[in-house]
């Protein structure tokens, strides 16, 4: 039997929705919603709140209250897991209520599930459905940090400036405080608090002398900060290293650093991570390699354009959120969004996959997503 539009369809997208709102609080777990209905009618709902805590799937069956589920359908945004992990395995959960049928948003790309929870199911003789087409695509854009570090032990890279509508981020002088207003500092900063690390270059950790914390109302859990410094230069008296004991702050050195300043950084309280490579996109590549490894699934690059440039280079910019100003600056010494190596030719332009646009008080937020996993 396949989804049907006017049941199935409304039951996932309830799904997606409740996955929401664990946003920021479960990391490096996916985000999940689960519903439990039978035909349109909904008997209980949950999503996955806190890391370690319940499965999405648990909660939705514990909150139908011993009810009888002959007959009805589980609803999940990713498909339930079977293996003992921080909690007991969802299959076993989801056979002991006797739902009838299983209905899943997005496959998990992770090495212990990848269908084998959903054979498990198939096997006990429940009817098992996998989404596809814009659901599919809902659910899986829902968790691209959990599918990107799942597949390739990176975390997710989203890119964030502010530029000018001729698209700077600095003056020739190299002035960029403030190019966007308030109201877009503000989202940028909730953007913060969501994600597992920040990163900026030393050019922009010297010249702004940044705190790169979530300074907002209700956050759960600051960024870990992440300075990409290749010769071990930030300052023992800057607000990243006095805030380095409240706050973890990682500076990615290369090989030339010298130890007696690496010694001092982590004498401070910051971590040191050595990234190999002969070029700056390779320590990219191995900065993230080893960020993955710590259980960073998602950062947020906030700057500035060298290492963004670095990154592009580096096929490890996923996502870009650009506030556009409604300033003109000019000027051909005043710097672009991104360097790094680029193009020779049109054809060689990196295309998005999406984009989306939105006024946010004077300014613009442009969104585009460069790869989906
Ligand atoms: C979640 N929440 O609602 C679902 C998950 O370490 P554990 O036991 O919390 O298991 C985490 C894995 O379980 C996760 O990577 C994903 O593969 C699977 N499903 N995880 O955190 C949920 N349904
Ligand atoms: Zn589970």
């Amino acid at each position: 039997m396949g989804l049907q539009t006017d049941t199935d369809w409304p039951h996932l997208a309830r799904a997606i929705e409740l996955a929401e709102q664990g946003r920021g609080l479960v990391s490096p777990n996916p985000l999940v919603g689960a519903v439990v209905a039978r035909d349109a009618r909904i008997l209980g709902e949950g999503f996955h709140a806190s890391l370690g805590g319940p499965h999405a799937e648990r909660e939705a069956l514990a909150a139908c209250a011993g009810a009888d589920l002959s007959g009805a359908t589980l609803y999940v945004s990713l498909e339930p897991c079977c293996h003992e992990g921080k909690t007991p395995p969802c299959t076993d959960a989801i056979l002991e209520a006797g739902v009838q049928r299983v209905v899943v948003a997005s496959d998990d790309p992770s090495e212990k599930a990848s269908g084998r929870g959903l054979g498990i199911l198939r096997d006990e003789g429940l009817e098992v459905e996998v989404a596809d087409g814009d659901i599919l695509r809902r659910a899986r854009l829902l968790n691209q940090p959990f599918r990107k570090h799942a597949r390739t032990g990176r975390p997710h890279v989203t890119l964030k400036t502010a530029m000018t509508l001729d698209g700077k981020v600095a003056t020739k002088t190299g002035d960029s405080r403030w190019i966007s207003d308030e109201a877009s500092r503000a989202r940028a900063h909730r953007w913060r608090a969501e994600v597992d690390a920040v990163a900026v270059g030393i050019g922009t950790a010297l010249a702004d002398d940044p705190r790169l914390t979530a300074r907002i109302d209700a956050v759960a859990r600051q960024p870990r900060r992440v300075v990409f410094d290749s010769t071990g230069r930030l300052p023992l008296s800057s607000q990243l290293v006095r805030g380095a004991h409240d706050v973890p702050l990682i500076v990615v050195v290369s090989r030339a650093a010298n130890r007696i300043d690496t010694d001092a950084l982590t004498g401070a309280g910051a971590g040191v991570l050595v990234a190999a490579g002969a070029n700056e996109h390779a320590r990219v590549r191995s900065a993230l390699d080893q960020l993955g490894a710590d259980g960073v699934t998602s950062l947020l690059l906030e700057g500035g354009p060298r290492l963004a440039g670095a990154f592009l280079d580096a096929g490890e910019i996923d996502e870009l959120r650009l506030f556009m100003a409604p300033l003109v600056l000019g000027g051909r010494s005043a710097r672009g969004v991104l360097e790094g190596t680029g193009g020779e030719r049109i054809s060689d332009a990196v295309s998005a996959t999406d984009i989306d646009c939105e006024r946010i008080d004077s300014d613009l937020l442009l969104s585009a997503r460069l790869q989906e996993w």
